[in-house]
């Protein structure tokens, strides 16, 4: 299976957050790569990263990033593959600070972004997923069953306790 998803983190504090868009490209049998790339501290490997993505055969990056979070946009103005990106929640200014860093891209170098913390990236798993599976099939009734199963878990009344 050829890898068409890179989950890519500025830090490896960022993967306990990150993981969760790989657990859901797990459940729904998404080859991807997991790299640890900074804007910051190791520019040189997010350009090479960036330069190589297209010719690789990457089809989605998801890039999770939290403060400074220059990642996602970077990676976005290096190569076409649609960036995915993950504002991860913060200490200091819980996330909002790596959301505003990431969503207000100028225009002509989207990055497709996501929620802050652990929904936002499942959700980015989702989004890669459902990406994928314009061009598919299989996995379309995968990522379609996923979902069914999910709205099926859902009660139709509330309980206590
Ligand atoms: C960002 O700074 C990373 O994406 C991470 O979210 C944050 C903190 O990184 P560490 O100091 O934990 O390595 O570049």
């Amino acid at each position: 299976m050829s890898v068409k998803v890179g989950i890519i983190m500025g830090s490896q504090s960022d993967w306990p957050t990150m993981k969760l868009a790989a657990n859901i490209l797990d459940e729904l049998g998404v080859a991807y790569e997991t790299k640890i790339v900074s804007a910051h501290r190791t520019p040189d490997r997010l350009w090479a990263y960036g330069k190589t993505a297209a010719e690789r055969g990457l089809k989605v990056i998801i890039a999770g990033a939290g403060g400074a979070a220059h990642l996602p946009g970077m990676m976005a103005s290096k190569t076409r593959v649609p960036v995915v990106g993950v504002p991860v929640q913060t200490r200091a200014l819980s996330g909002v600070d790596s959301l505003y860093s990431i969503v207000q891209m100028p225009k002509g170098f989207p990055v497709a972004t996501m929620a802050i913390g652990e929904a936002g990236a499942a959700n980015a798993g989702l989004m890669a997923a459902g990406i994928l599976a314009t061009a598919d099939d299989a996995l379309a009734e995968r990522l379609d069953a996923w979902r069914d199963a999910l709205a099926a878990s859902i009660p139709d009344e509330p309980t206590d306790g």
